[in-house]
This record gives C-alpha cells, sequence and structure tokens, in this order.
C-alpha cells in the first residue's frame, strides 16, 4: 500500500493540521510506503514573500519530523524537488472538464476569504490530482475540507484512464470521523488563514492566550453549560481519555464552573500532550544538516516513482 499526503507551507502548522491530517499520516507510516510533501507550488496560490516560502517549508519540514515523522519509513520531501508534477497536472488539465473546478468548494471559499481569482487556485485541485497520481498512491489520509479534491482526482484518473487506457491508480481518500474537522477558536473549521489557530509549536504564554480565547457564551458561572455550545470539550477530547472528556462534559452540564476553569485544563492537556515533541524538536535544531538530509533523500525516492509513472503516462498520450 502507498500513502500519499501533502501540507501547505503557508504559515505555521496548527492542531487542526496536526489532528486531521499529520497524526494519521504518521501512524499510517508504519502500514505501508509512504510519501508526505510539502506543497510549496500550491503555497505560491496565497503567498508571495520567497524568504517566508523557503523559511516555513523549512519548518513544516522541521514541525513534521518533531511530530514523529519516521524518514526512514516515510519520505518526506518538496513538491517543488519533483518538478514533473506539474507535467502531469498539464496533462490532466486537459482532459478537465471546467464544470468540475467550478464546482470546488475551496475555491470559492478562498475568494471569498479574499485570495486573489488567479487561474492557479482555479486549477489547484488539478495539481493535486497530479501529486497523488504521479506516485500511484493507493490511501490519502486527509481532513474533510480535502475529500472533494480527492474525490476529483479520482474523477480525472478515470477519465484519463478511459481516453488512453488504464494508466493511473485510483487512490481512496482515509478521513478519521473524530479528527476530520477540528474546530478553531471560534467554533469554525481551525484554519491558518481564519486566524483562529492553537499552533503545535506555540510558546507556553502563547499557546495560553489562544486556548483562553476560546469564544463562549455568557451563562452565569453557577448555571449548566451545554458542552458543544463551545470547542472547548470537542479539543479536550482529542489530548484526553474517554474518561476525562466525559468527567469534564459531566462538569460543563452540572454547574457550578466558570468556561475559564475548562480552558485553564484544556491548556495543561495540550501543553503535555505535544511536551514529547518539542522536545524532540530542540533534538532536532541541535543538528543544523538534518533537515536537507531528510529532504534531499524524499525527493530522491520520490523522484524514482514518479518518473516511471510520468513515462507511462507521456508514452500512453502520445509524447514519446
Ligand atoms: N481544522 C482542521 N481539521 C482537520 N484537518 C485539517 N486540515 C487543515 N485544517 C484542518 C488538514 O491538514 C492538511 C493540510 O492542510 P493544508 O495546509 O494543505 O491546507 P488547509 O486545509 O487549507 O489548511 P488551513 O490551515 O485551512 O490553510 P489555509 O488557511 O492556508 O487554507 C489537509 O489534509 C487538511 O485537510
Amino acid at each position: 500500500m502507498r500513502i500519499l499526503s501533502g501540507i501547505q507551507p503557508s504559515g505555521v502548522l496548527h492542531i487542526g493540521n496536526y489532528f486531521g491530517m499529520m497524526r494519521p499520516a504518521i501512524v499510517l507510516q508504519a502500514e505501508g510506503e509512504a510519501l508526505y510533501f510539502i506543497a510549496d507550488y500550491h503555497a505560491l496560490t496565497s503567498l508571495r514573500a520567497p524568504a517566508a516560502l523557503r523559511e516555513n517549508s523549512r519548518r513544516v519540514a522541521l514541525d513534521f519530523l518533531a511530530c514523529g515523522l519516521d524518514p526512514a519509513r516515510a519520505a518526506l520531501f518538496r513538491q517543488s524537488d519533483v518538478p514533473q508534477v506539474t507535467e502531469l497536472a498539464w496533462i490532466l488539465s486537459t482532459v478537465t472538464p471546467k464544470g468540475l473546478l467550478e464546482r470546488a468548494h475551496s475555491y470559492k471559499d478562498k475568494v471569498a476569504r479574499g485570495l486573489a481569482a488567479s487561474a492557479g487556485l482555479f486549477s489547484y485541485p488539478v495539481l493535486m490530482a497530479a501529486d497523488i497520481l504521479i506516485y500511484d498512491s493507493d490511501v490519502v489520509p486527509v481532513g474533510r475540507d480535502q475529500k472533494q479534491h480527492v474525490e476529483v482526482t479520482r474523477d480525472l484518473a478515470i477519465k484519463m484512464n478511459e481516453t488512453f487506457g488504464e494508466i493511473l491508480k485510483l487512490p481512496e481518500p482515509r478521513i478519521h470521523a473524530q479528527t476530520a474537522t477540528v474546530p478553531g477558536l471560534d467554533g469554525q473549521k481551525m484554519s491558518k488563514s481564519y486566524g483562529n489557530t492553537i499552533d503545535i509549536f506555540a510558546e507556553e504564554n502563547e499557546m495560553r492566550k489562544r486556548v483562553m480565547s476560546i469564544v463562549t457564551d455568557s451563562t452565569p458561572v453557577e448555571a449548566p453549560k451545554n458542552p458543544d455550545a463551545s470547542p472547548i470539550c470537542q479539543l479536550f477530547s482529542l489530548v484526553a481519555s474517554p474518561e476525562e472528556t466525559a468527567a469534564l462534559r459531566a462538569a460543563f452540564a452540572k454547574g457550578g464552573s466558570g468556561y475559564g476553569d475548562f480552558k485553564k485544563q484544556l491548556f495543561v492537556r495540550l501543553w503535555e500532550f505535544f511536551a514529547p515533541m518539542r522536545q524532540r524538536r530542540n533534538e532536532i535544531l541541535a543538528q543544523p544538516d538534518y533537515i536537507d538530509a531528510v529532504l534531499a533523500q524524499g525527493a530522491a525516492r520520490a523522484n524514482a516513482i514518479a518518473d516511471g509513472v510520468m513515462a507511462r503516462v507521456r508514452t500512453a498520450v502520445g509524447l514519446r
């Protein structure tokens, strides 16, 4: 089984990225051949700052490794270190119905949030399809927001296979129900561009401040509270046992405690949960060449697979 996933270096990684994609990807690295990439071509649709893009890409690599990505099992590489992917994206775009892209919710959401409506942003799902198909991927661990893009990938693979013969493998999304959409401080999907994140490697004071700023209603301390009316319980359940989560929900329903107390409990749990990863991150930072070596090794593995698939595609479509 070949597992493929990617993450954009468009900002600092948050716990939505961690629980939605990074942790499932790290678990899956023990179950097959894993390929995880830093989607720097994709990030160009929102980030036009070369130094920041370079810095963010290294930081994503560092954070992913700190969270448990094992380079002996999983290849970690920059998307742009496999430039053949843009060639496959072009070939796929020639069979992509425009209406399919017009229905993509991510484009509409991003334009509604003020991102430039560029052709690159519009055809993002085609590049994502190429990212997946160029490695003959079987399984794609993603958050729920990416499900539609994996469906587009399957549609394009079917279209290519119907047109040119069986050349591309159909991938399956892998979405975990509990972590499919991690809520942000305001209860909407946690997202870099919504300003509602809790960053995985935030400083202690910053993380505490973020947790304490979770939006809640004005129910008085003594009154019972709805455990589902704020993201506190859902976030708590990600870092605590089911028994502890049940106890917190019971305390909500009982009344007599304020939201501030619950937020403090959540902060303590979050801070403890990521402690081993912070330590590992410091160890990696002490080895200046480690990240470059991991990325180079990952790029070599990815290129070897991509070259094979591209040779097959070029032959099938008549480019050779
Ligand atoms: N809140 C979330 N809950 C569950 N999964 C999430 N993911 C992101 N946010 C959540 C998953 O993380 C992976 C990488 O995401 P990405 O960086 O490629 O882009 P994204 O989904 O667009 O993440 P953001 O933070 O929302 O970025 P911006 O604001 O730049 O668009 C994906 O598998 C995603 O599902």
